[in-house]
């Protein structure tokens, strides 16, 4: 609140464009408190003020949201390169580049739903299996509130205790699930939990409409000939890069779309389905992805699906070496917003 005060204060003694008319400000304090406003780069500039996604407001829990933006800063179920642990701060920090309109589908969600930062799961990093059990329940408190949370990774093993409260109240739930590797394995390391193993456990426990799951952008060597051999014996559809390979997926989604029906659906993003050309600061890259646009498809192609929770995961910010890792992670989080339930578009 302060913030969004001192903003329009600020935007009224920078902006002599405005002819004193506050309203035509778009702050927060204009929008009739029934929606958040992101500070606008327009009034208040980019490098300034604490670095919230998108340059919502901050508040600490989801009470009064229709969606809310939060992080999950782990990277202990990680195999390979780490880092994970700092995705939420720099998607937020790289994040400052958004505005509040989706020029492509013409989305206003801040016109739409009420949307706040609140903050990070208070994560025990020396506690892999400590750390399930608070994401779980502070998930539970969001979803109680009825609040849609789009997530920020760490490592992809938070879809384990995210779902887990999501089918709480939605089960069992579909499931779009865009990555370069199934996350299907049974046991790593001796371990039942780690980014391998989420979508394994989500099956044991009933947590998903198997008829309803479809993985895309499956890729790279395996551990045997059909690494997804037990994803189709479950069920779920699954559409390995190849098939992506040079064309639009916009067609692909209109069958997504068909598949997924009327019932709840959760969208898990692992940034590693786009290829390293593009988004190398991850902990687990393999050749011959997705392309950046082929992202934004599939997220658009959710539009019109009952979203009940989305992730945009492992972005690695030491191997992210320009930030773009993580700008594209920020705006396929704002892409996740535009499609939510009840948005609206001009
Ligand atoms: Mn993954």
């Amino acid at each position: 609140m302060f913030v969004a005060r001192w903003s329009l204060s600020r935007a009224a003694s920078v902006s002599g464009s405005v002819s004193g008319s506050f309203c035509r400000i778009p702050v927060r304090t204009c929008s009739g408190k029934r929606f958040n406003v992101p500070l606008s780069a327009e009034f208040v500039a980019r490098v300034s003020g604490i670095p919230t996604m998108a340059r919502l407001p901050h508040q600490d829990t989801a009470d009064g949201l229709d969606a809310a933006f939060i992080g999950v800063p782990i990277d202990t179920g990680t195999s390979n390169r780490p880092g994970a642990r700092f995705g939420p701060r720099q998607i937020r920090t790289e994040s400052a580049l958004l505005r509040a309109y989706n020029s492509g589908t013409r989305a206003a969600p801040y016109e739409s739903l009420r949307v706040a930062d609140i903050g990070d799961v208070n994560v025990n990093v020396y506690d892999l299996k400590d750390t399930c059990k608070r994401i779980r329940e502070s998930y539970r408190k969001i979803l109680a509130t009825g609040c849609i949370p789009l997530t920020m990774g760490g490592d992809h093993t938070i879809a384990y205790p995210i779902l887990q409260a999501v089918a709480e109240r939605h089960v069992p739930v579909g499931l779009i699930h865009v990555d370069a590797h199934a996350d299907t394995s049974d046991v790593v390391l001796g371990e039942k939990i780690g980014h391998g193993t989420p979508f394994r456990r989500c099956v044991e426990e009933g947590l998903l409409d198997c008829k309803r799951v479809v993985q895309i952008g499956l890729r790279g060597t395996g551990y045997s000939p059909d690494s997804f051999e037990w994803s189709r014996a479950q069920g779920f559809r699954v559409v390995q890069a190849e098939e992506c390979w040079f064309k639009s997926l916009a067609p692909l989604m209109a069958e997504v779309r068909a598949q997924m029906g009327s019932g709840p659906v959760y969208l898990s993003f692992d940034i590693d389905a786009l290829d390293p050309g593009f988004a190398p600061g991850t902990g687990t890259p393999e050749i011959a992805g997705l392309t950046p646009i082929q992202g934004v498809e599939i997220i658009r192609g959710c539009r019109g699906l009952s979203m009940v929770g989305c992730d945009l995961v492992e972005v690695s910010p030491p191997y992210d070496t320009t930030g773009n890792t993580a700008l594209t992670g920020a705006n396929l989080l704002f892409e996740m917003l535009c499609i939510l339930p009840n948005i609206k578009y001009y």
